[in-house]
């Protein structure tokens, strides 16, 4: 191993020897010496520590996988910062334990009203205007159960999950176009359309890939499904999608690998879906005119399945709406280049990256197609819509891309990053000739996706990429069969000397699919809630709210009983509550602190309620006081130090009729 000792400064990475013009202090090398530190480790250490007080510049949006959450970490000290609560419970955050945000999370039932208290994230979307990040909102989809959230990035809470009326299953979203008209759900796995049921003989006849258009309205921060509308698609299995920009605003770019429509069966001797459904060396990429296609839907050429327009496959077809072009094997990704000339795809069983020219592609939906589909899409011929190729090795997943010409590909069987020059435009913008692999970095291991620093926007920044590794084998202590996955934070600041490794941070949740990295600076989230009595999921002050401690009480009215509460440390108003067996509780409780991070829970035990009251917040919590007894209600965060004071009693008064 190469030790930091006398000698070891010359060379790229070494690290100045003591005291060399006033520089690192004798006991840096003693620790290096006794960790067996190499100067490289000593510059990634100085590059990602982040010294007590100051702030990360940089935040990631994690994909929380099947745990449904989203995680907050920031960049480059690699320190989570926070999880949000999105499809699954999260009783600190006094999420689905009772108060508004369970409301949420209630709204992205089953339509059938069966319960959902996971997702399966995959893709966070990042709210955009004219292409950039506008650090507003987040998106999220749940691929499960074919959902979409919505995150607020004012308080980084979630307020509304929206269920496809008519999908299960979605894959390649979510992901905005580049002024958050819409927010696309990208389909997956091919069903029937709204819940009907149709035998998988009938696959190609009944079976459909369905991309949804979810209106947003940023004012309000929700979608809007009386204005959203869907596309039906051909049973292809759709993968990863991406808004066009600039020169392909308006165009969706979808791509697909199951073009065989392999239907499966392993069991009855068919060949099972894995084989079946790569058995073609190309599938097809879908061009999506969703300006046109958003026009085509208020024109009224829908058909309403469940309360949600659908533009079918044929008359998507006869407006124009849909074109396909092959795509090399199996593809994964497609990501639109910063300047939105390009589309790249990567083929998961393809060594190459295959780069589509929008111009070629405009031009070809122009002139049409002879060359169609099962379904009568017409198809663009590769060679007539291919810019170029690039060898990159095994495995190629995603790509993000930097201002300097670089496009960062995941190769999944490699496990590695590879480095490549962008053509076009961006040929001046680096030393290195245009489409060109410059570096394939080593990473640990089986690398899913890829971030950079708003890597796939107009106006991507550099200096890291975010490997997000599957597997984590030997990085980290053994922590039984299930091991973290990780990420690793890699050095792209310097394209002469290439990427450099310089962070390992285990992820102990779910497999985290994508992540998206934004400047901090664009953020401006609430310090407090505006003001006294503020409910979250109307952003506006609760006409219940309790501003005034004098107005605290208790008020019956037949068998209802609400209770007016507010809190402040370390009391709550009133402390007795007294009810009967039976009646139905109304509970609204304010927040009175205006300290930052003066929060207080509200626990009732027994009754399997707890919130989260964050300063000036307020909510309403509803139950029947079915269970008799005495039940302390207390404050469940150590606010102050009389906060093991911060309780109250609630008497429910057995019911002898009841009891009998
Ligand atoms: S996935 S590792 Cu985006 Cu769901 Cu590619
Ligand atoms: Cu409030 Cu502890």
């Amino acid at each position: 191993m190469l030790l930091l000792a006398a000698g070891c400064s010359q060379g790229p990475g070494a690290t100045p020897s003591p005291g060399a013009g006033g520089g690192l202090p004798a006991e840096v090398m003693q620790v290096a010496q006794e960790r067996g530190l190499t100067p490289d480790d000593l510059v990634a250490a100085a590059k990602t520590f982040m010294p007590t007080g100051k702030l990360d510049p940089y935040f990631i949006f994690s994909s929380g996988g099947h745990s449904g959450q989203v995680h907050v970490i920031g960049v480059p000290s690699m320190r989570l910062l926070k999880t949000i609560a999105v499809f699954a419970p999260e009783p600190w955050q006094g999420y689905g334990y009772g108060g508004g945000p369970s409301r949420v999370l209630k709204e992205g039932n089953m339509p059938s009203g069966k319960e959902l208290t996971w997702g399966d994230t995959h893709h966070p979307g990042l709210s955009e205007t004219k292409g950039s990040y506008d650090g507003k909102f987040l998106f999220i989809n749940d691929k499960a159960n074919a959902r979409l959230a919505v995150i607020d990035l004012r308080d980084f809470e979630t307020k509304q999950i929206v269920k496809n009326p008519n999908a299960i299953s979605d894959h390649g979203g979510s992901f905005v176009t580049p002024n958050t008209e819409y927010v696309i759900e990208g389909p997956q796995y091919a069903t029937p359309v709204g819940w009907e049921y149709a035998d998988i003989k009938d696959y190609k006849d009944k079976y459909r890939g369905l991309m949804t258009f979810w209106k947003f309205d940023p004012m309000k921060g929700r979608v809007i499904p009386e204005e959203s509308f869907q596309m039906e698609l051909p049973p292809y299995w759709q993968d990863l999608a991406d808004a066009g920009k600039g020169p392909s605003d308006g165009l969706i770019f979808c791509n697909s690998f199951n073009s065989e429509m392999a239907t499966g069966g392993i069991e009855s001797g068919n060949p099972p879906f894995e084989a079946g459904a790569s058995k073609n060396d190309t599938d097809f990429l879908h061009i999506i005119d969703w300006k046109k296609a958003a026009q085509v839907a208020n024109s009224g050429k829908t058909e309403t399945v469940n309360g949600m327009r659908i533009i079918k496959l044929p008359t998507a077809v006869a407006e124009s709406l849909l074109f396909l072009t092959p795509e090399p094997k199996s593809p994964h990704g497609v990501d639109v280049t910063p300047n939105g000339e390009f589309a790249v795809v990567a083929g998961k069983l393809d060594p190459h990256v295959t780069i589509f020219s929008v111009d070629k592609i405009r031009k070809g939906m122009a002139a049409g197609s002879q060359q169609k589909d099962p379904f009568g899409i017409p198809i663009l011929p590769l060679d007539s819509t291919m810019e170029a190729q690039v060898e990159l090795g095994l495995g190629p997943l995603h790509t993000v891309f930097d201002d300097k010409g670089y496009a960062y590909t995941s190769m999944f069987l490699d496990s590695a990053v590879a480095r490549w020059t962008l053509g076009g435009d961006y040929d001046k913008l680096n030393p290195e000739p245009g489409w060109t692999l410059v570096q394939k970095l080593p990473v640990h291991y089986n690398i899913g996706h890829i971030a950079s620093i708003e890597g796939d926007t107009a106006t991507p920044g550099n200096g890291f990429v975010v490997a997000l590794n599957k597997w984590s084998t030997d990085r980290f202590a053994n922590v039984g069969p299930l091991l973290p996955q990780n990420f690793q934070l890699l050095d792209s600041s310097k394209p002469g000397e290439g990427m450099k490794l310089l962070f390992d941070m285990p992820i102990g949740f779910a497999e985290p699919h994508y992540v998206q990295v934004m400047r901090a600076d664009r953020l401006k989230p609430f310090e407090v809630y505006p003001q006294v009595g503020y409910n979250p999921e109307t952003n506006q002050v609760d006409p219940k709210a309790v501003t005034d401690p004098k107005k605290a009480g208790i008020k019956r009215n037949g068998k209802t009983v609400e209770i007016s509460m507010p809190l402040i440390r370390s009391h709550f108003t009133p402390e007795h509550v007294r009810v009967k067996q039976g009646d139905k509780i109304i509970w609204h409780l304010t927040s009175l602190e205006r300290t930052r991070d003066a929060t207080h829970g509200f626990a009732l035990g027994g009754y399997n309620i707890n919130l989260s009251l964050e300063p000036g917040e307020h909510q309403t919590v509803e139950f029947v006081a079915d269970q008799p007894g005495i039940f302390p209600f207390y404050c469940t965060e150590f606010c102050s130090a009389l906060h093991l004071e911060m309780v109250g009693y609630f008497f429910v008064e057995p019911d002898p009729v009841a009891n009998k």
